[in-house]
């Protein structure tokens, strides 16, 4: 359903006289697309995207956790109750993943999570919205974790070995979640007239938010064109988006939902579908913290951060008596074979 297809050229990548030899080296290495591994000489604005990136992407989430984690305990039923309670927990493994991903370029987690608490880092804008019913968890599987492998299935091919990897277990667990949240909807839709009221109204208000996920038009975007000559982006914001459209718009008609936008129709010229224009105000208000949930999800994270303190200052002391342990044995065997 979800493609690797479309790469941009990336033939142009130069081997320009005002390169240095390392620079040169390494463009080469990219041309040839050959996997950047983390002891690999890389220009620090390679490392700085891939910190930024990778760590929007884990704090998205971890974020993204909240919405659906509210929901756990009122699932309609016990299956239900599995179903989310795993996928939610598979959330937060792929943060711990890529903050893993994000360490090997050098930082720290504990800085890239200061820097999330604090403001200064960016976090998916699609988790800043609320989860009003139980329709919404079905939306989120379906359309966010929809977008979410339309753009996450080329990062599988990032030049970056770490994050390429990572991409892969995620790409798999998040397929999963897709389809969780499309057999949610699919229920609804074949329920009772409230259940399929309450899948419409969720989709009306999922749609454009689902949309801006992708981010803002390439024209408008600051780091595409260099993402995509380091081989980090493979396909665009807008063509990905293209073909989230493209894809969704035949799941909505066969589950009898109406998307909310006036303008969409098949383009026959163009091989796709046309769709009126995405409220851009809305998605900056959101991105610069001013979304109906940014506070209540900031204060969820902290508050999460800190009662796991305990957690992990326990486990940092079982770990340090463990290597004084193992420390302390080999010093014994070594003295009892001398
Ligand atoms: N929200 O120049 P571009 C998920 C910012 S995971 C907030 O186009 P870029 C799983 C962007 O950071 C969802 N900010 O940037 C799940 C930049 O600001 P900066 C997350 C956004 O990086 C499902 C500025 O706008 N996925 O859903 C957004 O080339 C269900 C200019 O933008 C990833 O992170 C936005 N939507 O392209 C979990 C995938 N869009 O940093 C739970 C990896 C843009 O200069 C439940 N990331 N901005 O201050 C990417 O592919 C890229 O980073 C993009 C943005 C495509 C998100």
């Amino acid at each position: 359903m979800y493609t690797q297809a479309m790469d941009l050229d990336r033939s142009a990548t130069p081997a320009d006289a005002t390169f240095t030899s390392e620079e040169q080296a390494f463009n080469a290495r990219i041309a040839r697309d050959e996997k950047i591994e983390p002891n690999d000489w890389m220009p620090e604005s390679y490392r700085s995207t891939l910190i930024r990136q990778i760590s929007q992407h884990a704090h998205s989430e971890v974020v993204g956790m909240l919405p659906e984690g509210g929901w756990i305990t009122r699932a309609p039923s016990l299956k239900r109750k599995e179903i989310l309670l795993a996928k939610v927990q598979d959330e937060g493994g792929h943060g711990l993943y890529l903050y893993a991903a994000a360490e090997t370029l050098g930082v720290c987690r504990a800085e890239l999570i200061d820097a999330l608490h604090s403001g200064r880092a960016k976090y998916s804008s699609i988790f800043n919205y609320p989860t009003l019913t139980w329709a919404d968890i079905g939306m989120i599987g379906w359309l966010v974790d929809g977008a979410a492998i339309m753009n996450q299935v080329p990062l599988c091919r990032c030049s970056y070995g770490p994050y390429a990897r990572a991409m892969i277990r995620i790409c798999k667990e998040e397929s999963f979640h897709q389809r969780q949240g499309f057999d949610i909807v699919h229920t609804l839709v074949r329920g009772t007239p409230e259940q399929r009221r309450m899948a419409q109204e969720s989709l009306e208000r999922w749609w454009w938010p689902t949309l801006m996920m992708f981010g803002p038009h390439d024209k408008d975007s600051t780091h595409t064109a260099q993402a995509t000559a380091w081989g980090i982006k493979r396909i665009t914001n807008d063509d990905l988006r293209q073909k989230f459209v493209d894809v969704t718009v035949p799941q909505a008609e066969y589950l009898g939902l109406e998307i909310p936008d006036p303008e969409l129709r098949w383009n026959p010229e163009r091989g796709h579908y046309d769709f009126g224009p995405i409220p851009w105000d809305e998605f900056w208000r959101v991105v610069k913290g001013d979304g109906p949930c940014n506070k209540e999800r900031m204060a969820a994270r902290i508050q999460a951060f800190e009662e796991g303190r305990w957690v992990r200052e326990a486990a940092a002391a079982h770990a340090a008596k463990a290597r004084a342990r193992a420390a302390a044995a080999s010093v014994a065997s070594e003295e009892a074979a001398a």
